[in-house]
């Protein structure tokens, strides 16, 4: 905590971030509502982030104008669904740097990567008394898959522990590698502490083992720029709707000679060649993993999505959200009793914290009448909590659309919420 506020202050020192804050709000609609009377402040980036008037008006315009399926009318509409769709494909190629865009499978989101890697590479390479490796940190949707897989095989969950600072030791997730280590499935960044994992060290050190790594990126993309060939990862999992696109879509990036490897996780439309009762023979990829029909206004909108965050460019992001972040954690030594969780020396814009004697959901419903919205609860990392030893934290979570006044806001809300509830 100290190092934290020590490196605040040096920080509060320099040149003020670049971004146009007031012209970017200006392009979400949804922050010009007031809740409960007061402007909404909305600070729940982390659970998932609001959109900017650009993907709204992609996805009315996809059901209004294009609206078709994909991959196999020869009429002008599914043409142009099909083209849209595979443009947004090639985007996120090139946002996660992907060699290929056979390597991007378009999935529901991060939690349905994860199942799919866990299924479809995993189960099949797994017998009795092999290991997984994960860490404490971990989202639940990046644990529970693995505890299925180990109750289907008989597989063993090794979990990397943290410090308490919210750091994973290192020396640990050494010596948990081993002979049976099958797969290694880690945090880019961690939702409940906003710890950024030395991920390329991680996956060094797992293929020096011939292990390969899933990368759990819902947190990642957001906030940070992702190469997936520097990072040489395996897999890398991450979800539209914290990424400024839609709901109920995301991506799966995995190495194509996995891929090609791995079969396929549903069977459907789709993802085959031909098929006759006596045999089926799949589709390349990607579209092997992709049976049925997708969320394809969603894929164009992330697409888009994508086009928004690249404007404006993951640098000058962080840098803004790191000024918001420090701003917090500055004007925070102003309140008695309040206990950050996850003091890492590398963050992204997550401000998790306890206040003595007030519940985190009585301090949220205090924030939430005065129009701060931030999230209450385990968020999903149940672990995390017990390594810290609360039920629940606090979180307020930064975008690039938040400003100091609205964590002056904050500031404000958790004073009040002291006086009412102390
Ligand atoms: N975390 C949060 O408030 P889905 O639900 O599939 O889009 O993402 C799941 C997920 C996986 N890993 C990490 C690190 C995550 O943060 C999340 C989603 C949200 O923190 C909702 S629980």
């Amino acid at each position: 905590m100290s190092r934290a506020i020590d490196s605040t202050a040096a920080r509060l020192r320099q040149v003020p971030p670049a971004l146009d804050v007031e012209r970017l709000r200006a392009e979400f609609p949804i922050l010009k509502q007031k809740v409960h009377g007061k402007p909404l402040v909305y600070l729940d980036n982390a659970a998932t982030t609001q959109k900017p008037q650009s993907v709204i008006d992609v996805l009315g315009r996809y059901y209004g104008e294009i609206n078709s399926n994909i991959h196999r009318g020869i009429h002008t509409l599914s043409q142009r669904a099909t083209h849209d769709y595979e443009e947004a494909r090639a985007k996120v190629q090139r946002f996660i740097s992907a060699h290929s865009s056979k390597e991007i499978v378009f999935v529901r989101g991060t939690t349905e990567a994860i199942n799919l890697v866990a299924q479809s590479y995993a189960r099949p390479r797994l017998r009795s008394g092999d290991d997984i490796i994960i860490s404490e940190m971990e989202h639940h949707s990046n644990i529970v898959p693995w505890q299925l897989l180990c109750e289907q095989t008989g597989a063993i969950l090794k979990v990397i522990p943290i410090n308490d600072a919210g750091e994973l030791i290192i020396e640990e997730y050494k010596n948990l590698l081993g002979d049976r280590t099958k797969i290694v499935n880690i945090a880019h960044v961690s939702n409940a502490l906003g710890t950024i994992n030395p991920i390329k060290a991680i996956i060094e050190i797992a293929h020096a083992h011939n292990v390969p790594v899933l990368v759990d990126g819902a947190q990642g993309v957001p906030h940070l720029r992702v190469d997936v060939q520097d990072l040489d990862c395996d897999f890398y999992a991450f979800s539209g709707h914290k990424l400024f696109g839609p709901t109920g879509v995301g991506v799966l990036f995995g190495k194509a000679a996995l891929l090609d490897a791995m079969p396929p996780y549903q069977g459907g439309g789709d993802m085959i060649k031909a098929v006759t009762f006596k045999k089926t023979i799949y589709n390349d990829l990607p579209y092997k993993f992709e049976a049925g029909t997708p969320h394809i206004a969603g894929v164009i909108a992330l697409g888009t999505a994508i086009d928004y965050v690249s404007g404006i460019g993951l640098d000058a992001i962080a840098t803004h959200e790191h000024d918001l972040l420090d701003y917090a954690i500055n004007a925070a030594t102003e309140i008695p009793g309040l206990r950050l969780i996850g003091t890492a020396r590398q963050k992204t814009s997550i401000f998790s914290f306890v206040m003595d004697g007030i519940h985190p959901h009585d301090l949220g419903t205090v924030l939430d009448n005065e129009g701060v919205a931030i999230r209450t609860g385990h968020h999903c990392a149940m672990p995390v909590m017990e390594h810290f030893g609360v039920p629940a934290t606090a979180r307020a979570s930064f975008a690039l659309y938040n400003t100091r006044r609205e964590i002056d806001y904050l500031i404000a809300g958790i004073k009040k919420a002291c006086q009412v509830l102390m």
